[in-house]
């Protein structure tokens, strides 16, 4: 697969991974949002180290967007790793009961320490970390049970932290997307820009449409293309379909129809794809 250099730090993830450092001391219980298309990808390295000893739950959210069968997969691997996924879809509101749950559980244990410290007792605090546009305020929306913090399809829509009281148990904390300051690996990078969780001025459109057919018949999902777009994935490279598609399609403009296929991609419009399995 071609992988173009893809990099993208801007400046309100730095300062947001300095608060988001300097909140976590604050913090009970620690909500790690993945994208269920890329769980692997869309996992920052350095989560453990930041949270330490404090309770996670591993999210996997947009799991609307992935097959069904993987749902299992994906548990019997986290499992492996001695974690348990929740898997939400914080669009519909599916998956967030038992998050709540798991997040009051969580304060239980942190109002039992208190009490017998004499102290009194407090809501849990909860923060929602991950990667920008993994769905992490369209969470909290859903566990508020209403819009308290904005939400929209575009990387980098949280800029600055923000606490939200869900009820008398629970706090939450919204935190901008972060990620690593280098994306060391560059096919990761490939798959966060195909989905989405990275800014668009970090990458050409052509070339990660041209990257997300190669990966599509790579692992498999490539057959909605062919009755889709009229080209057939199968005889050619990501980067002459889109430039074939450019041609049968929209005159020759293979900008409109790299923007087509990632699009779809992305809206669902092709179907449940997902561009990473759990490793064997
Ligand atoms: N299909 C689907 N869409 C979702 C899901 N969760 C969130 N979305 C959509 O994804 C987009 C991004 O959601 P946000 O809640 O803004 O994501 P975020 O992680 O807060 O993003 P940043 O603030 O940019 O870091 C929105 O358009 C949501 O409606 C889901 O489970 N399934
Ligand atoms: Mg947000």
């Amino acid at each position: 697969m071609f992988s173009p250099t893809i990099q993208w730090y801007p400046g309100h993830i730095a300062k947001a991974e300095r608060q988001l450092k300097e909140q976590l001391k604050r913090v009970d219980v620690v909500l790690e949002v993945r994208d269920a298309r890329i769980p692997l990808a869309s996992h920052h390295p350095q989560v453990a180290e930041w949270i330490g000893s404090k309770p996670k739950i591993s999210l996997l959210n947009r799991m609307d967007m992935i097959p069904d069968y993987l749902h299992g997969e994906w548990r019997e691997w986290f499992n492996s790793q001695e974690d348990t996924p929740y898997f939400t879809n914080a669009k519909q509101g599916k998956g967030i009961k038992t998050v709540k749950i798991a997040a009051q559980k969580a304060g239980v244990a942190m109002n039992q320490r208190r009490q017998e410290r004499g102290m009194r007792k407090r809501p849990v605090r909860a923060v929602v970390i991950g990667f920008p546009n993994v769905g992490k305020s369209a969470l909290i929306n859903r566990l508020v049970g209403r819009k308290v913090v904005a939400s929209a399809r575009k990387a980098g829509v949280t800029r600055q932290l923000q606490w939200v009281r869900i009820s008398d148990e629970i706090e939450l904390l919204d935190a901008p997307g972060v990620i690593p300051w280098k994306l060391h690996n560059q096919k990761d990078a490939v798959k966060l820009a195909i989905c989405e969780d990275i800014g668009e001025a970090s990458y050409d459109n052509q070339l990660i449409a041209a990257a997300m057919v190669d990966l599509l018949v790579e692992v498999n999902f490539a057959k909605i293309l062919q009755p889709r777009y009229g080209v057939d994935p199968f005889s050619m490279t990501g980067e002459s379909y889109v430039h074939n598609m450019g041609l049968e399609r929209y005159q020759g403009d293979k900008e409109r129809a790299a923007r087509q296929l990632l699009h779809d991609f992305r809206t669902g419009a092709m179907g449940a794809i997902p561009l990473e399995f759990p490793p064997k």
